[in-house]
């Protein structure tokens, strides 16, 4: 997987790209990353990438000559990666998107700035993406969330076990709670069950959790997910532990 992005500010990217996962990711050469400059793509003394409103208003918008001039050149340069353009009007993220952008064989992420984008860029790209409903500065940082979402559905990034446990994120549950040593601490213990040895009570007991836990924080994902008799059982009388 290559994972190209489009930015005024390149730099940005230096550390995400050069520590951790997505370090060793390009060490194996699962995966390579770049960040382009947009400004190398602007035209002019000034090689300004934004200019005032049509129609007036605060702020300003970034102009389309560099993003598209951006996009046509590298577009066949980087063997036609798939182009999303990262703005709040995007469609939302999801594991369902994350796991369909998994199996391109390149990205081309194209991070805005400014109070927005001009609007004929949109015909330039193949999809709009958002990361939340919740106002960032630009697209970087949702450019990195796609990046770190996606990298870990590439093949060989991380352990086998896990990436099967990713499929189970599309069980739609919270996870059940975890603990490791020690066994009690600041006075607050270990459920008892997790130290049983019985792993047939503990799948129950993390399940069960997982159920309440949800019910409690999230009752928007319960709504998809199908229960058993018992497990409704477990949600009306919605005691503790
Ligand atoms: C005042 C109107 N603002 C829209 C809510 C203008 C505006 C603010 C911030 C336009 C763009 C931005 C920068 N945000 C992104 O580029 C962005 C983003 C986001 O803000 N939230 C969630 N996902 C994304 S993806 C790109």
């Amino acid at each position: 997987m290559h994972f190209h992005v489009l930015t005024i500010f390149p730099e940005f990217f230096t550390a995400p790209f050069a520590v951790s996962l997505l370090k060793k990711a390009q060490e194996k050469n699962l995966v390579s990353c770049s960040a382009h400059n947009l400004r190398d793509y602007a035209a002019g003394p000034h090689r300004s990438t934004d200019d005032t409103p049509y129609g007036g208003g605060q702020g300003m918008v970034m102009t389309p000559g560099p993003i598209v001039n951006a996009l046509e050149t590298l577009y066949p340069q980087l063997g036609q990666p798939w182009r999303i353009l990262l703005s709040p009007q995007g469609t939302p993220l999801s594991q369902r998107k994350v796991s369909e952008l998994a199996t391109k064989e390149a990205l081309l992420l194209v991070c805005g700035r400014y109070e927005g984008i001009d609007e004929r860029v949109r015909a330039f790209v193949d999809e709009e993406i958002s990361v939340g409903d919740y106002i960032l500065n630009g697209g970087e940082v949702a450019a990195l969330v796609v990046i770190d979402a996606v990298v870990r559905l590439v093949p060989g990034v991380v352990g086998r076990k896990e990436s099967v446990e990713e499929e189970s994120f599309c069980d739609d549950l919270l996870e059940h709670p975890h603990y490791t040593r020690p066994e009690e601490f600041r006075g607050l213990s270990v459920p008892s069950v997790l130290l049983s040895g019985n792993h047939a009570e503990i799948a129950r007991w993390r399940r069960r959790q997982a159920l309440l836990r949800t019910h409690d924080r999230r009752p928007d994902l319960l709504a998809r997910v199908h229960l058993s008799a018992e497990e409704r059982q477990w949600l009306a009388e919605k005691s503790d532990e």
